[in-house]
């Protein structure tokens, strides 16, 4: 597909957040570390059934990743990689985005999601995307309250969701790639 100057730079701003140790390669230890800050910051015990599948899954995610886009097969994804995968759809596509992404929101939410009713407070946003993606506690309150389209104070995961499929996939200018992983990089 046809990569625009937008799309650039949120695959940009996204290869940041997957690189969880800031060393400019995405890494298998990324996934680890990534899944262990979560489960910390939620006070997982150390042996509880939720870090250990966090644990799986984001080895599983690494897996993904890594086979559709370490093309030189060198242990490490660059952001050329990262990009040159996006663009061959290797990724995530508009036609395998729910299958790839629902089960690990949803086991991300099973830790953030403290009281268990499917929805994120706006502390609860800021403690998951802050272990998670090393978003700021600024940007991560703010992104909650524009999610939070109703008001009420919490948003589901249908539209965690919904705002991560557009932020892949929705052009335009104001949509969520402009403000879900806070800034973008200039181009
Ligand atoms: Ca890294
Ligand atoms: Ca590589
Ligand atoms: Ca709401």
């Amino acid at each position: 597909m046809e990569i625009s100057a937008f799309l650039d730079r949120k695959l940009a701003r996204r290869f940041d957040t997957f690189d969880t140790d800031g060393n400019g390669v995405i890494e298998r230890d990324d996934f680890t570390l990534a899944a262990t800050r979560l489960a910390d910051e939620f006070r997982q015990p150390f042996d509880s059934p939720h870090r250990m599948r966090m644990l799986a899954l984001s080895e599983q995610l690494w897996d993904v990743l890594s086979a559709a886009a370490d093309s030189d097969s060198d242990g490490g994804i660059t952001l050329a990689e990262y990009k040159a995968a996006f663009a061959d759809g290797l990724l995530v596509t508009e036609d395998n985005f729910d299958a790839g992404y629902r089960p690990v929101l949803e086991a991300v939410m099973t830790i953030a999601d403290a009281d268990g009713d499917g929805k994120l407070g706006a502390d609860e946003y800021v403690r998951w995307t802050g272990a998670w993606m090393g978003l700021s506690a600024p940007v991560a309150r703010a992104v909650h309250g524009r999610l939070d389209s109703d008001r009420d104070g919490v948003v589901s995961v249908d539209t965690v969701l919904g705002a991560i499929r557009d932020y892949y996939f929705d052009e335009a200018p104001d949509s969520a790639g402009g403000w879900l992983l806070g800034p973008l990089p200039a181009n």
